[in-house]
């Protein structure tokens, strides 16, 4: 009991993956108690004190309560769809010839830059919806089709907006270093310095920026350009992520670690020296399995080495337009046990503790524990191994973000 009153809401079900210790952290009829939006108390109903008391008590006939799920990468702020490069990659072409015949991430930045704030919004809010029916409760939303001050800005307050609409926690990473906008054509470091000593700065002025993001490939930018955005970034107290190592083993991995990044996402290529450096940072290996499959790829990131090395991994959607329209967090959960070899525990965990660290919000989300905010999703399952074990399957039955039921729009519209 945390005071005389009792709680806010006592919700009793079948079982709970609490997410708690190395595997589910199972508890059977389980009773959690919720005071001010946090987790009071968890545990078997027998161990209940027994002068607890409720203002509100949920008594769930069936189910599994778990941790809400966290999406911890996507880029769900875009405007324009490019179902057409699908067509084209099905045809023979590749994401990097695509790229260079002006589609690809340019092709996303002409329609977001085009396109309104409200219509961005409009755009946005289903996708959040399709999430948070799939048991999200937290979403990261990164930028990086905007690539100028005024869209960049215009996609990050989108992203808060879309936190402030459906009660769903967000996480913004500001991705300016996704591609070279037109405009700089030939000048990457010109673009570079623009981010660091303009656009970053006026971010983190703003409160716009949660962590700075950067695609570090060949056909994006090196590890040696991005080093003085980073740089700058944690200068200003801004968490770094990397986008590493997806096409080729570019240092994306170690360049993460470098800066003490809170994650590294993709790592098809990364290599062993990129998995010690990861490991020795305390750097999450975000798994994103959806775009490998969608982009067709034949060398999956090294989960066994990963694994042996002890690096917590975490699985997202990276739901975007080009090389994951993924709308659903446990096909992604799926598809890292099918397609890559990961355990349902793993992308359990992948998805609910270790993505909360990868937002640095592992001491608030991720786990069903006391202190913890009170964000719960309850499934139709018996096992939370069936959350990786459907490919489609019907929505969670509810989610709660801050002990609050999120209202999920049956219908919703989007609106171009
Ligand atoms: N994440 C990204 O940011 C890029 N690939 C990925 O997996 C590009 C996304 C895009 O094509 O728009
Ligand atoms: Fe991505």
């Amino acid at each position: 009991m945390t005071d005389q009153a009792g709680w806010d809401q006592l919700i009793f079900a079948p079982l709970a993956a609490t997410a708690v210790g190395a595997g589910y952290g199972l508890i059977e009829d389980v009773a959690i108690g919720i005071q001010d939006g946090k987790i009071a108390f968890v545990g078997p109903r027998s161990a209940l004190p027994s002068a607890a008391d409720a203002r509100s008590v949920v008594e769930l006939k069936a189910g599994l309560l778990t941790p809400a799920l966290i999406d911890a990468h996507t880029h769900l702020v875009f405007a324009g769809r490019r179902a057409d490069e699908f067509e084209r990659r099905l045809a023979g072409e590749s994401y990097a010839q695509i790229a260079a015949s002006g589609g690809g991430i340019r092709a996303s930045v002409a329609a977001t830059r085009a396109a309104s704030a409200e219509q961005l919004l409009q755009l946005s809010l289903p996708r959040a919806w399709a999430l948070a029916a799939d048991g999200v409760g937290t979403i990261e939303i990164k930028s990086g089709y905007g690539l100028d001050p005024e869209s960049e800005t215009k996609q990050l307050r989108c992203a808060r907006q879309v936190g402030e609409r459906t009660g769903m926690r967000v996480r913004t990473t500001f991705l300016g270093a996704h591609a070279l906008p037109p405009e700089y054509q030939g000048r990457p470091l010109d673009y570079l310095a623009m981010l660091t000593e303009e656009l970053l700065p006026a971010l983190a002025d703003q409160g716009l920026a949660d962590a700075i993001d950067a695609y570090c490939e060949h056909l994006a930018f090196s590890a040696d350009q991005l080093r003085p955005l980073f740089r700058k970034a944690r200068s200003l107290g801004i968490p770094v992520k990397v986008h590493a190592d997806q096409l080729s083993d570019c240092g994306g991995a170690a360049l993460a670690a470098e800066f003490s990044g809170l994650s590294a996402d993709h790592l098809e290529y990364t290599g062993a020296a990129g998995i010690a450096a990861m490991k020795a940072a305390g750097c999450v290996a975000m798994i994103l399995p959806a775009a490998y499959v969608v982009l067709g790829q034949d060398q999956p990131p090294p989960i066994s080495a990963l694994r042996e090395a002890g690096v917590p991994m975490a699985v997202a959607t990276d739901l975007n337009p080009g090389s994951s329209p993924v709308q659903s967090l446990r096909a992604a959960m799926h598809l890292a046990c099918a397609v890559f070899g990961m355990t349902p525990t793993e992308a359990f965990l992948g998805a609910t503790r270790h993505a909360a660290s990868a937002l640095g919000l592992a001491e608030k989300v991720g786990q069903l524990k006391p202190g913890m905010s009170a964000d719960l999703s309850w499934w139709a399952l018996e096992h939370p191994v069936e959350l990786s074990y459907w490919l489609g399957s019907p929505p969670a039955l509810a989610t709660w973000v801050r002990g609050k039921q999120l209202e999920i729009p049956t219908r919703t519209l989007q609106e171009g």
